[in-house]
């Protein structure tokens, strides 16, 4: 993937999303706390920063100081409330930030390369390390009004090249050319990178993540557009399913389910269900019409900065919506070497309900 990282945005400590922070460390008893996670850096201080295998960590401590410490071939600016400490290749990455940190438990998030984590473990032995990813993703989860309106907007982006893909369905349509289409009308709508665009056509559709190839379009197959990517760093993430000439009596019925599914789950969103039961809801539906086995992932997951990021909207996920939530619900039927249909929409919960992002129709489509 090719990510635009010549982008100018301004990069500055977002106070709110700090303090928001700060309250769910002190809920999880945390102290102290390592960011590490390229969105979560930026959801915090505006620097987007890919770090490969060079090392990148914000300190955050529950008084409010925060301090950066990365390589300085990342040629970090520093801001203001943030001081930078850099290393060079060829030094350990770990060692200035092993003198910043307290004695005692240490929250670290999820993606810290364990090479870091033990070196700091050896360097610091009186300091407890524990999984600290929780406070920054909950207050991801919850999305802010700047970060609703960048999802709003690369959703509608989203229906957009739906629709067009769909007016491509065509005679001697090739699965990755399509997918390429889809990467060219992203970028011409400003996208910021390129991605890997799932385009299958009949029996190819069976596999929930078959990524388009050689494969030509055929007289009845169905054709799912599972598209996503990233505007000015939000994700949309959207999968429409039509018919080529001919839909089966097996294929409307499948699709109705489907569709069936996703609409009575998006009308049980609203604070307070817990996401197990919306996974619940979309299941039961396709259980009863009788393909339940065919129906083989979650019900969705969480969008915003990552295209797949918390909340889980799956059956062990017992935890209740709440305004501001930001996720797919996408479920879909899977018949080996047959079809398969999947309907995803992207959903913000609301404080009465929610608002699907996406607006591209659902209706059962046969194109010629
Ligand atoms: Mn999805």
């Amino acid at each position: 993937m090719k990510n635009n990282n010549q982008k100018k945005e301004v990069t500055h400590m977002n106070q709110e999303r700090i303090k928001r922070v700060i309250v769910n460390m002190r809920q999880e008893g945390l102290s102290q706390l390592l960011v590490s996670s390229t969105a979560s850096l930026y959801y915090l201080t505006g620097l987007w920063i890919d770090p490969h295998e060079r090392m990148i960590a914000l300190y955050l401590e529950d008084t409010g100081r925060a301090e950066l410490f990365g390589n300085e071939i990342f040629g970090i600016q520093s801001q203001e409330g943030l001081p930078l400490y850099t290393h060079k290749d060829g030094e350990n990455p770990v060692e200035e930030l092993s003198g910043h940190v307290k004695a005692g438990t240490l929250g670290i998030d999820k993606f810290w390369s364990s090479k870091f984590l033990i070196s700091l473990m050896e360097l610091r032995p009186d300091v407890k390390p524990v999984h600290g990813s929780a406070p920054v993703d909950r207050a991801r989860m919850l999305k802010d009004a700047q970060e609703i309106e960048a999802l709003r907007r690369s959703s509608a982006l989203n229906d957009q090249v739906v629709e067009l893909m769909i007016s491509q369905v065509k005679e001697g349509a090739v699965e990755n050319q399509l997918a390429a289409q889809v990467n060219r009308l992203y970028l011409e709508r400003g996208a910021d990178c390129e991605g890997t665009q799932l385009v299958c056509f009949g029996p190819n559709g069976a596999d929930p993540h078959h990524n388009g190839d050689g494969t030509v379009l055929k007289s009845g197959d169905s054709v799912i557009f599972d598209i996503f990517i990233p505007f000015d760093r939000y994700w949309c993430d959207m999968t429409r399913t039509v018919f080529y000439k001919e839909a089966s009596e097996e294929q409307k019925k499948v699709y109705e389910l489907v569709k069936q599914a996703n609409l009575t789950a998006i009308e049980r969103v609203r604070p307070g269900v817990y996401l197990s039961e919306l996974d619940k809801t979309a299941r039961d539906i396709i259980t009863e019409g009788g393909y339940g086995p065919y129906f083989t992932h979650r019900l969705g997951h969480g969008v915003g900065l990552e295209c797949h990021e918390p909340p889980d909207v799956g059956s062990a996920s017992e935890f209740p919506l709440e305004p501001g939530m930001v996720f797919s619900i996408e479920p879909g039927i899977y018949l080996p070497g047959k079809f398969g249909v999947r309907i995803e929409d992207l959903v913000l919960v609301t404080e009465t309900g929610c608002e699907v992002l996406n607006k591209a129709s659902k209706d059962l489509r046969i194109v010629e």
